[in-house]
């Protein structure tokens, strides 16, 4: 259905209105005026909990972003996205990420084709095979456990399992050591295959359309490698593929029965839950595997029958719509108070700026505000003595992200209390700020003249009225961590619906995989490139002078 423009909806424009009374608001005084704003400003579900008291926002502006939400369809184009309707208008697919972590019996056909059972038959072989890996009893050619295992993707393929592996290292299985291998940069497979043997090592080719130039070239490398060291019947010990490309997969030499499937209504950055997680199932075991999506679908349930107002991802989505149009924050931080989840900023980099960095409509039209913000960050406390001074004290307002679970998987309790004292004086300091008087009524205790008092109070003074939200759990559990993950996958979905673009495709992406070819071609071959910029000749040039 054709939605008309963003800025002639009466929501919208409500909103507009709205914003200019909250221009001069002050989270100090917002804050002074309600002792109920914690209460009033929080949610729970699915074992996490958003605090998003912080934010520039009053009931009123709840209220207007509610009816926006509403006017834009998220709740019908959420259904219609349940249902496995062909939401990717522009591949004509369906988008059933959800469906990966339904329940088995959970009744879903889509196209004739019972989707539940075909999730489930895949899965089952997940957990034979990680199990066979696990207890040793897939063994490798020359009758040896499995020691390592090499994942070898990109974009989607990789930092899905990647993220999730490190986030749950606490569950992994002892003897498997796990390695993930994206980059075409031949120095990424290179320090991998360094640090493993042929004999003990699991190599999974994961690629959705196994086409993928990275992919394909990093595979062939660590087949040439095997393949130095062992027989070519060896390789069905040492190789699987995780594809929709059957044939691409027989091509390469890999077995079919060491394929495991997945289907194209699964996008490469909502892919963890499907056969792309095998390296996670290999890691942590099929039990912890089922955790983060039973943990992704008590979120997914949340998100299909909280109403608006209390539905986590459609406050979050709202929230960080208002940030991006009304206070004209371009980026977005993510800090996890939490090591484990260092690779989480970079993983919601891809799900959120894939999905909705975007500049049309869905019906083609230029899209009439701006879209998706850059998403960034690093775990705390490691970003406060770097780039959280530009957060302070910089001229952008940049919104953040706290995640923190509250119970730690350690025994330093003290550390832990470090941790957490950090994130919460974060965003109170983010919130509070310092004003001049503050800062000069410091500098007198400290006995410093007045002159001086002057000359540096401007430098130590903070404007605060920074937006933040605060997202706690009580332990980072392969459950908590399937909860977060769709929390914002959910959150994405719901700001592409108010901006009326496809979050589901990525041809930008695309474009990427085929612009290198060409260039590659004259790298290796003889022909003198003569159709570029004088810029791009003369950097041909240099690298061909360089072989
Ligand atoms: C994700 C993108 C992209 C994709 C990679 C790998 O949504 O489409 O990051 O995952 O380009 O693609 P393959 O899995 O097909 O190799």
């Amino acid at each position: 259905m054709l939605q008309p423009a963003l800025t002639s909806t009466a929501s919208y424009q409500a909103l507009e209105t709205h914003a200019i009374e909250a221009e001069d608001w002050q989270l100090r005084s917002l804050f002074a005026a309600s002792d109920t704003r914690f209460p009033d400003m929080t949610v729970d579900a699915a074992g996490l909990f958003l605090d998003y008291s912080k934010n520039r926002i009053d009931a009123r502006t709840l209220e207007l972003l509610t009816e926006l939400a509403r006017e834009r369809g998220v709740d019908t184009q959420r259904d219609a996205m349940f249902a496995g309707e062909r939401i990717n208008l522009t591949e004509q697919r369906a988008v059933l990420h959800t469906a990966l972590r339904a329940p088995r019996g959970t009744a879903l056909t889509v196209d004739g084709q019972d989707v539940n059972a075909d999730v489930h038959a895949v899965l089952d072989r997940v957990r034979i095979f990680s199990d066979a890996v696990r207890s040793g009893t897939w063994l490798g050619h020359s009758g040896k456990p499995i020691t390592d295992i090499v994942n070898i993707g990109i974009g989607g393929s990789d930092l899905g399992p990647k993220m999730v592996c490190l986030a749950l290292r606490q569950y992994a299985h002892p003897r498997l050591r796990m390695h993930f291998v994206s980059n075409v940069d031949g120095h990424d497979m290179d320090a991998a295959l360094t640090k493993v043997n042929p004999e003990t090592t699991l190599f999974i080719v994961a690629s959705k359309t196994f086409t993928t130039t990275e992919t394909m070239m990093n595979a062939q490398t660590a087949r040439a490698w095997f393949l130095q060291s062992a027989p070519s019947e060896a390789l069905a010990k040492h190789f699987v593929a995780v594809s929709t490309n059957t044939e691409a997969i027989k091509a390469f030499g890999i077995d079919p029965a060491n394929m495991f499937p997945f289907w194209d209504w699964v996008g490469g950055r909502y892919s963890v839950w499907s056969a792309i997680g095998l390296s996670v199932a290999l890691s942590v075991g099929f039990g912890y595997f089922s955790d983060l999506l039973a943990g992704a679908h008590a979120m997914d349930v949340h998100f299909k029958e909280a109403p608006l107002e209390k539905n986590m991802p459609v406050l979050l989505g709202m929230i960080g719509f208002w940030n991006r149009h009304f206070l004209g924050c371009a980026s977005l931080s993510i800090a996890p108070y939490h090591q484990d989840l260092n690779r989480f900023p970079a993983y919601l980099q891809q799900l959120d700026m894939e999905s909705n960095g975007k500049r049309v409509t869905k019906g083609g039209q230029p899209v009439d505000t701006l879209t998706c913000p850059v998403i960034w960050g690093d775990c705390g406390t490691n970003g406060q003595h770097a780039y959280f001074q530009l957060l302070h004290q910089g001229t952008d307002v940049t919104p953040i992200d706290f995640i923190a679970a509250l119970r730690p998987a350690h025994e330093y309790t003290n550390q832990h209390a470090a941790l957490l004292a950090n994130c919460f004086a974060q965003s109170e300091a983010f919130m509070r700020g310092k004003t001049i008087d503050e800062v000069r009524v410091d500098l007198q205790a400290q006995g410093l003249s007045l002159a001086e008092i002057e000359r540096l109070a401007p430098h130590k003074t903070f404007p605060g009225n920074r937006p933040s939200n605060t997202i706690l759990m009580e332990y980072l559990t392969p459950y908590t961590l399937g909860a977060l993950i769709a929390l914002y996958e959910h959150k994405t979905f719901v700001q592409g619906v108010i901006w009326d673009v496809n979050s589901f495709d990525q041809w930008g992406v695309e474009l990427g995989k085929v612009l290198a070819k060409s260039i590659e071609a004259e790298l290796t071959g003889a022909s003198v490139p003569e159709r570029h910029d004088c810029s791009t000749n003369g950097l041909i040039a240099m690298a061909k002078a360089a072989v």
